[in-house]
């Protein structure tokens, strides 16, 4: 494709959890928390949860759980009503811990946003945990105004299928007008790199200790994070085009390869 053909980035839709912030220790402990209060001997070690994040959505994660466990609901209206109000509070713990702890986003978040922010470039986001979440973390870290900085922000509020449904990316797309071929999703996990794929992303993979024995395949880059010009990013599959943190740049590349 010559210079004048390649095509221009003009958004970005960005994950949450595990991408902009390694915010999943953080549910886990909430989850914990919560099995605690509501006198059930349930416990999510790093182990377990690492299993568990193949589940995208805290009340599947529950429901997949207490079901396998066999646990004795009178009802399975009794058990979905426990689970409800379990992720009631689950995730008001979740946002107290998260603003006690100060969680700020990873390597090269805040470098990046500012980048496709002077270059006009869309950002949006595209999460299955709730806006209310969303914006605890992002109230810290990018002031009281941040969703002004976002164009769409899809979450379980408004799409109600979970990863690896598609619908919250195409939900993005829809209410964003941008022309998919023009847009890079990036994720953190397996389920994530799905949803985008499945709605004709590419998709750039960031990972963490939680999610790095996934299998990327069909991600065009694969990094441990988007890296900083004193911090480099490693690269563990996919072309980095000689680039040794994520930028613009390097963005549109993947998009042209
Ligand atoms: C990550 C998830 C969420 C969180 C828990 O969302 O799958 O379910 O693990 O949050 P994403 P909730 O990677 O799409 O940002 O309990 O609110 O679901």
């Amino acid at each position: 494709m010559s210079d004048n053909q390649s095509l221009k980035l003009r958004g970005i839709i960005f994950d949450v959890d595990g991408t902009l912030a390694d915010t999943e220790e953080i549910h886990r402990i909430a989850f914990n928390r919560t099995f605690q209060e509501f006198d059930l001997d349930w416990h999510w070690s790093e182990e377990k949860y690492v299993e568990l994040l193949s589940i995208s959505g805290g009340k599947e994660r529950m429901t997949s759980f207490g079901s396998t466990l066999q646990t004795k609901f009178r009802t399975e209206k009794a058990f979905q009503t426990l689970i409800s109000n379990m992720h009631k509070r689950k995730s008001r713990i979740y946002r107290q811990v998260l603003s006690e702890q100060k969680i700020n986003l990873r390597p090269g978040v805040l470098r990046l946003i500012d980048e496709l922010i002077n270059e006009k470039i869309s950002l949006n986001i595209a999460t299955s945990s709730s806006l209310e979440n969303v914006d605890t973390l992002l109230k810290y870290n990018l002031g009281s105004e941040w969703r002004k900085l976002f164009d769409v922000v899809e979450s379980s509020d408004t799409t109600k299928e979970k990863k690896p449904n598609p619908a919250v990316y195409k939900n993005v797309l829809r209410k964003s007008s941008l022309n998919v071929e023009q847009v890079v999703a990036i994720e953190d996990t397996q389920n994530g790199l799905m949803a985008a794929v499945l709605a004709s992303l590419k998709t750039i993979i960031t990972t963490h200790p939680m999610t790095s024995k996934n299998i990327f395949e069909e991600s065009c880059l694969v990094i441990d994070c988007m890296g900083e010009p004193n911090r480099p990013f490693e690269v563990v599959t996919g072309k980095n085009f000689g680039h040794n943190y994520l930028n613009l740049s390097l963005i549109e590349k993947l998009l042209n390869q």
